[in-house]
């Protein structure tokens, strides 16, 4: 790709709309602009970050600015012109035809983290910022952006980096049996790293269910009414319902917000024992839903014994549901009918799925629970996925470092996972990036941004 062109593209949603931005980056921008602009009075001129009122060719009036270093850290010039689809097409057309190119999707990200506007992480922050709809995917995106752990990273990688330097130039020396990296010193940064890294990676779990949304398993016996409470979750008819057992027999998914928290609810196949295989593959998934779960609603009719009920807790976990570090709770269902019986007074939340009663408290259950973790987790919370596993590869390298350190290995065989672990700790910032990293991140953006 050529870096030095530039670049063009419609930087508002595609579509009809009151107005569209066309922004125009690169070496030529000003240039081409003002060969088309009938700047408006005519005596008027394109001035640093100043709206001035224009026409553009005979197609549109409208605003430009110019922006001597724009978001992209080059001379850009944003045009807002009416957003018709007829317009904005013909003006990228008379810029292309000029020599623009169209830019590619997240190229003016890209041209800023290159020009050093932005590092890596907080262009991936912008993206995640332009994707949230929530207030909570709000905070986390904008955390990101204004630097978060991503400056402390960077802060402790030159530090280590530092060190790692001095390690190599022993090498130079080695004849001669000198040290001049500090292995105290190094032990002790590579043990905070460590420290800093896995606190970080222990709130992916939490900070990656707040943006993605909480998953939620809705667990239980065939016709315990799962499906109904789904909907009635969501207040929409999303998944069917029936009185015959086991209507279910695939996970059904659906994200709702409450309070700013978004959770993902998988409603299940009805657990109970079966030979049916269709059943049991059913089975298999409802399994899997509640293992990969932070919230477990097991959904018991409320008409039925509740022997069966403690049954299915000792399955869950005999197939390998680890109830640690997750909510559980026993929604007790169909408490409209009479002959209905809350077999857990204080601890199961009681629901009519049908009438809708004791939802509201169900969804104040939920929010509240998701809200006390928040507040006991980490300030920062790790949100980016990309980041997680670099962090495992950084912390992985970092403990052989601590081990052969420990252990007395030569200098130059501890220089190479020093190495690994910077490479690693530097594709988060972006202080080391490859063509590989960058199309991976910013083909995720959308053209224009
Ligand atoms: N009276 C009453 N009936 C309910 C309630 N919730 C569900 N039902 C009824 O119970 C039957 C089973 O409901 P579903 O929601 O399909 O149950 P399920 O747990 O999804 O069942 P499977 O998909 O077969 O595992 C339907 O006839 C529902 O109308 C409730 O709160 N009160
Ligand atoms: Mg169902």
């Amino acid at each position: 790709m050529k870096r030095n062109d530039t670049i063009v593209a419609v930087a508002t949603p595609q579509g009809v709309g009151g107005i569209a931005v066309v922004r125009l980056s690169g070496p030529d921008a000003l240039a081409m602009a003002t060969s088309h602009l009938n700047l408006r009075p005519p005596t008027s001129d394109l001035r640093p970050r100043q709206a001035v009122y224009c026409r553009f060719d005979d197609l549109d009036d409208g605003i430009a600015v110019y922006y001597p270093q724009g978001y992209t850290g080059e001379p850009t010039v944003e045009f807002s012109c009416h957003g018709s689809l007829y317009v904005q097409q013909a003006l990228l057309q008379t810029l292309v035809d000029d020599g623009a190119r169209l830019a590619e999707a997240g190229e003016f990200t890209r041209r800023a983290f290159l020009n050093g506007r932005l590092d890596l992480s907080q262009a991936e922050a912008v993206a995640d910022l332009i994707d949230a709809v929530t207030p909570t995917q709000h905070q986390l995106a904008v955390s990101q952006l204004r630097g978060g752990y991503a400056d402390e990273l960077k802060a402790l990688r030159q530090q280590l980096l530092d060190l790692t330097s001095l390690l190599e130039l022993e090498l130079d020396f080695s004849q001669e049996d000198v040290e001049f990296a500090d292995r105290s010193q190094l032990i002790h940064l590579v043990g905070s790293l460590s420290l800093r890294i896995n606190s970080l990676r222990n709130s992916f779990r939490l900070g990656n269910a707040l943006k993605r949304g909480i998953p939620t398993a809705i667990i239980g016996r065939p016709n315990a009414g799962k499906s109904s409470l789904l909907n009635a979750l969501l207040a929409d008819d999303r998944a069917i319902v029936s009185p015959i057992a086991g209507t279910t027999r695939d996970t059904v998914e659906e994200t709702f917000s409450i309070d700013g928290f978004t959770f993902r609810l998988i409603d299940t196949a009805g657990l109970h024992p079966t030979d049916d295989p269709l059943e049991n593959l059913g089975i298999k998934r409802s399994i899997a839903a509640a293992v990969q779960a932070d919230i477990i609603l097991y959904v018991h009719d409320a008409t039925r014994s509740f022997a069966d009920a403690l049954a299915d807790m000792q399955s869950l976990q005999d197939a390998g549901v680890s109830l640690e570090g997750k909510h559980l709770w026993i929604v007790n269902n169909k408490m409209d009918l009479p002959d209905a019986v809350n077999p857990t007074p204080g601890v199961g939340i009681a629901v009519s799925s049908t009438q809708g009663t004791g939802l509201d408290n169900l969804r104040q259950v939920m929010v509240d629970a998701v809200r006390r973790d928040k507040a006991a987790s980490s300030d920062i919370l790790l949100t980016n996925a990309r980041h997680y596993d670099a962090l495992g590869r950084a912390d992985a390298a970092l403990r052989q470092v601590a081990d052969a350190l420990t252990q007395g290995v030569p200098a130059d065989l501890v220089a190479v996972d020093l190495r690994d672990a910077l490479y690693h700790l530097g594709t988060i910032t972006g202080d080391v990036a490859n063509d590989e990293i960058l199309s991976n991140i910013f083909s995720r953006f959308c053209i224009g941004k």
